[in-house]
C-alpha cells in the first residue's frame, strides 16, 4: 500500500519538484502539499494542498490526523544568506519546526521524516577537500548552526525513542524549474536566467571559489532513495555526506561560453563570499553510496546543456 505523505514547505525550491515526482509515484492523492501560502501554482493546483505554518504543532497534527499520514518531508526552512539577515527567526523556525515533526513521530502519530541538512554544517576549521563523512564541524552561520544542531537532535531522537529520520547534507542545488530562495550557491542558477537573457552575469562570489554542487534530478532522486531503503541500511541518522560535482564560478562560466560564446562574467564579491569560504570544496560522500546505493548523474557539462536548453 502507498504511503499517505505530507510535504511541509511544498511551494519552495526542492519541494516543487519533490511533490510532483512524489505524486507520480505514490499517486495524487496521497501526497498532500502544504506551505506557509496558497499560491497560484501546480504544486497548489496539482492536487491535495493545505496552508501550514510549519512553527504551528496543532496546525501540523491536526493535518497528520485528517490525512492519516505516514511520512513528513520537512523542507521548510530559512537558507544561509537569509539567515544571516535575520538569525533569530531563522533560529526559530529551522529548529522549532524540526521538533514538532520529531515529537509527532514520537508520539507515533507519524512513522517516517525526511529532514534536509546542509555542507553549511561544516565550517572554516572542517578540511575543505573530500570532507569526510565525520570531521569536525564549527560551522559559522546561523543556517549552518541550525542544521548542525537538528542533525544531533535527529540522531537523539532516533536513537533513545526510535523515531525513522533520515537526513541528507544537500550541496547547493540547480533546477530550471524552481528559483531558489536565499541560498549563498543561487549564483549557481542565476547565472543561466542572465546568460540566456543579457549574456553576462555580475557574480557575487569569487571566480575561485570552489563548492559542492547538485542538480535538482539527483537531489530529488537521493531524497526519495534514502526514504524508500530498508531501515536497516540507514546506518547514520544524524545526516549523511551527498556528492555530485564541485565547480567554481569561472568553470561555470567556462561551461556556459561552449554554448554563449559571447557570455562574459564579472567579479563582485559580498557578504556571501565570506559564507562561501567556510564551506568545503568538495565532499566525500561514500557512505551513502555503500549503505543505500547513491549514485550521481549530473555534471556540470550535462547539467549546463539541460539547464540551458529548459529555459531557452
Ligand atoms: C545555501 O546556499 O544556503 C543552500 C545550502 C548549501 O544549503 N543552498
Amino acid at each position: 500500500m502507498n504511503p499517505k505523505i505530507l510535504i511541509i514547505g511544498a511551494c519552495g525550491q526542492i519541494g516543487t519538484e519533490l511533490t510532483h515526482k512524489l505524486r507520480a509515484i505514490y499517486g495524487t492523492e496521497n501526497v498532500i502539499a502544504s506551505d506557509i501560502r496558497k499560491l497560484n501554482n501546480d504544486v497548489v493546483n496539482s492536487g491535495p494542498f493545505e496552508v501550514v505554518n510549519a512553527l504551528d504543532f496543532n496546525q501540523i497534527e491536526h493535518i497528520i490526523e485528517q490525512y492519516h499520514i505516514d511520512e513528513v518531508y520537512l523542507m521548510a526552512a530559512l537558507l544561509s544568506a537569509t539567515a544571516e539577515k535575520n538569525p533569530a527567526f531563522a533560529w526559530d523556525l529551522n529548529m522549532n519546526s524540526l521538533f514538532h515533526v520529531l515529537n509527532l513521530a514520537k508520539a507515533k502519530k507519524i512513522k517516517k521524516i525526511f529532514w534536509p541538512s546542509s555542507i553549511a554544517v561544516f565550517g572554516p576549521t572542517t578540511p575543505r577537500n573530500q570532507t569526510p563523512q565525520y570531521t569536525i564541524t564549527e560551522p559559522s552561520t546561523v543556517y549552518g548552526i541550525s542544521k548542525q544542531s537538528g542533525e544531533r537532535w535527529c540522531e537523539y531522537y532516533h536513537n533513545i525513542f526510535g523515531v525513522d529520520v533520515r537526513s541528507i547534507r544537500y550541496p547547493g542545488l540547480i533546477s530550471w524549474s524552481t528559483p531558489p530562495g536565499g541560498g549563498t550557491t543561487d549564483y549557481a542558477v542565476d547565472i543561466y536566467y542572465k546568460a540566456l537573457a543579457d549574456k553576462k552575469y555580475e557574480c557575487f562570489l569569487s571566480g575561485q571559489t570552489e563548492l559542492p554542487m547538485m542538480y535538482m534530478d539527483d537531489a530529488i532522486r537521493a531524497t526519495i532513495a534514502i526514504m524508500q531503503a530498508p531501515a536497516e541500511n540507514i546506518k547514520i541518522r544524524s545526516s549523511y555526506n551527498l556528492a555530485a560535482m564541485s565547480f567554481t564560478p569561472t568553470e561555470i562560466a567556462a561551461e556556459i561560453q561552449k554554448h554563449i560564446p559571447d557570455f562574459e562574467m564579472t567579479y563582485n564579491p559580498d557578504f556571501r563570499q565570506k559564507i562561501a569560504d567556510s564551506w568545503p570544496a568538495s565532499i566525500d560522500d561514500s557512505a551513502a553510496r555503500k549503505d543505500w546505493g547513491w549514485q550521481h548523474q549530473w555534471e556540470l557539462a550535462n547539467m549546463t546543456a539541460d539547464m540551458l536548453d529548459h529555459l531557452k
